[in-house]
């Protein structure tokens, strides 16, 4: 069969899961300009390299694209039923940003001292450590969950999932509850953190992405600059600050951890966390995370670290990224 040379749409693949959208353009055959394919869309054999427009996150990236399905009817080429097999290469991922330019505070790099097991279905995009377990937020449409995890085992002991319209985002622990954000539902939910039961819901505007709880406020990030303050029972804002350094917002604000006094946050996509001082919003400092681990095969901008938890009591940092197969636990080194 001719090579079928794809120009791709793969919107949420790689973030989501969700059904995924494919233009095809081909040598000599019939099949329709476009299909759609998920557990049921299907070709018998195509490969290509196409152009992924990812119009969620606007990025374009070159990708390898290789199907193999199985036609119910015996035809060659598209049909309704069948099964596909797909795999998707990133080869090149264009259109990311640079790096934070980082003008203000000293630059911490880090030392791994210890490496736990990691769940490489877990798209971690909330992490908090108590009581010798990780509590986790996981995020993708279908896949998002809210876990506990034993730290030296990795073992997920307890589980549960969010309905498939939910984007799962950061976590954050308070007294006996754990809060999750979403990401675009502008709901956010509240779990007895021992039977991880349903307790409340509860409302706000905008998007969710990472959060954390300084013993009195729960802290929000929405993918901007700006750092919510919310009241952790009644989830109402009671302000907020704009985090900047030398050279202005420092936005995309993601997961974030309460560390004595300063808030971390992994600032996507990138490989640096900021330090934050709450009361100005100023980056006092940054950690450079790059070198922990490097993703073979992911979108550039979805194998950054993401993933702060802090033991209050043993002063422990541990660190974790989307589909990671390791929580490093690491110290900061003054390095510049
Ligand atoms: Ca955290």
């Amino acid at each position: 069969m001719s090579p079928v040379y794809c120009v791709t749409y793969v919107t949420g693949l790689y973030r989501g899961w969700s059904p995924t959208s494919v233009g095809v353009k081909y040598r000599g055959g019939t099949l329709p300009p476009s299909l759609r394919y998920d557990a049921t869309g299907c070709v018998r054999f195509f490969y290509g390299i196409g152009v992924s427009v990812d119009r969620v996150w606007r990025q374009v990236r070159l990708v390898l694209v290789v199907g193999r399905g199985v036609s119910p009817t015996g035809r060659s080429g598209l049909t309704a039923g069948g099964t596909l097999l797909a795999c998707v290469f990133f080869l090149f991922l264009g259109g990311c940003r640079e790096d934070v330019p980082v003008a203000s505070g000293p630059v911490y790099g880090c030392r791994v001292v210890g490496r736990y097991r990691h769940d490489v279905g877990a798209f971690t995009q909330g992490l908090v450590f108590e009581g010798g377990f990780l509590y986790e937020g996981t995020g993708g449409y279908g896949y998002s969950t809210v876990r506990k995890v034993g730290l030296t085992s990795g073992t997920v002991v307890q589980s549960r999932k969010l309905a498939d319209e939910y984007f799962g985002e950061g976590i954050a622990i308070v007294g006996d509850r754990i809060v999750q954000l979403t990401w675009k539902a502008g709901v956010g939910f509240v779990y007895d953190k021992e039977t991880f039961g349903l307790v409340k819901e509860f409302a706000y505007a905008g998007e969710g992405w990472g959060l954390a709880f300084d013993g009195v406020r729960l802290i929000m990030s929405d993918g901007t600059a700006r750092l919510r303050f919310l009241d952790p029972e009644t989830f109402e804002e009671i302000g907020g600050v704009d985090v900047h350094d030398d050279n202005g917002p420092v936005a995309d604000l993601n997961e974030l951890e309460w560390v004595e006094g300063r808030i971390y946050a992994n600032v996507w996509p990138t490989y640096r966390a900021a330090i934050i001082a709450p009361a100005t919003g100023e980056v006092v400092g940054w950690i450079d995370l790059s070198g922990l681990y490097e993703p073979v095969g992911f979108a550039a901008d979805e194998k950054m670290p993401n993933g702060i938890a802090y033991d209050a009591e043993k002063k422990r940092l541990f660190v974790t990224g989307k589909l990671w197969p390791s929580v490093f636990e690491i110290e900061l080194e003054k390095a510049e």
